[in-house]
């Protein structure tokens, strides 16, 4: 993939960039062994579509089965690792003068691979907030005790629910408005494992190249966003970021 022109086309652009946004979804971290939305998961999951688990009224009406959909996500967060797709995306920070990552996912790999600036479109699921949303910011051990499922909130015993968005619930303001900013001033958005259907998120590439910025897209194949990049990279990102992160490395250091 080293020699391939559209990769050094890609690395240039980013050896160029000022403002580099890095705008990721779950096929980043599919090579941490955590299961994409959109690609059927193996197992006891196999048969439920996460677009029906993810939303209110499937929590309200079934608490404790979409609680342990949850809990078997969360395992499946701390079970796993930042593949070479994370730790390439952030070494950029250390090659370039400004990176941010925007991400959909809610599994915190971009932070423990070294990330310093991500905005979690879509909230954290290692993170709960309880149902009616006026006490947050609890962790797992905050109710390790508790045996009932869905937990209870510590302050006023309402269910605890993960601080995620789901369907039908608004992004974070802070964190969509800042995306939206970052993205229609960056010069280059470096797209990752997204198929690039779900909005408001999915808007961010087209905001992007509407403002003039390079979009490069790296995918095993094709998604939705093909009308908004400039650059297609066919491939896994733990295989084709690692060769693009040291292509630009190249090109800085002559
Ligand atoms: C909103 C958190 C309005 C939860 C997620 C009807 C009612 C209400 C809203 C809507 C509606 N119809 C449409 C909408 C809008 C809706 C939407 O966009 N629906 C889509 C499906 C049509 N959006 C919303 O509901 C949003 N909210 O609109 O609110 C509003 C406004 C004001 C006031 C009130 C309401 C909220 C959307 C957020 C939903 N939450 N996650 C959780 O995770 O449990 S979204 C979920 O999908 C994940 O975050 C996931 O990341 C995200 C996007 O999917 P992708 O990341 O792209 O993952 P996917 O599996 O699809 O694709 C993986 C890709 O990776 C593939 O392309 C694959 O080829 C590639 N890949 C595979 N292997 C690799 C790889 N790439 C690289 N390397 C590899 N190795």
């Amino acid at each position: 993939m080293a020699q391939d022109p559209r990769v050094q086309s890609a690395a240039r652009a980013l050896a160029r960039s000022r403002r580099l946004v890095v705008f990721t979804g779950a096929g980043v971290s599919k090579e941490s062994g955590i299961a994409t939305f959109r690609e059927p998961e193996t197992g006891l999951w196999a048969q439920y579509d996460p677009m029906e688990l993810a939303t209110y009224e499937a929590y309200v009406r079934r608490p404790a089965f979409v609680w342990s959909w949850y809990e078997h996500r969360f395992g499946a967060a701390a079970a796993a690792a930042p593949n070479p797709g994370h730790r390439a995306i952030a070494e950029l920070e250390h090659l370039l003068p400004r990176v941010s990552v925007v991400t959909q996912n809610i599994d915190g790999l971009h932070q423990r691979a070294g990330s310093s600036d991500v905005i979690e479109l879509h909230g954290n699921m290692l993170r709960f907030k309880c149902l009616s949303g006026r006490h947050t910011g609890f962790v797992l051990d905050d109710f390790a005790g508790q045996d009932e499922k869905p937990p209870r909130c510590p302050d006023c015993g309402d269910p605890l629910r993960p601080d995620v968005v789901w369907f039908g619930e608004a992004l974070p303001a802070d964190a969509i408005d800042r995306a939206q900013a970052l993205s229609a001033a960056c010069d280059v958005m470096l797209v990752v494992g997204t198929s690039g259907v779900v909005y408001p998120a999915a808007g961010l590439p087209f905001l992007a190249a509407e403002a003039g910025a390079t979009v490069i897209d790296v995918n095993p194949e094709r998604d939705a966003l093909a009308a908004a990049a400039e650059i297609f990279l066919r491939g896994p990102g733990g295989e084709v970021l690692p060769q693009l992160v040291a292509s630009v490395r190249e090109h800085l250091t002559g």
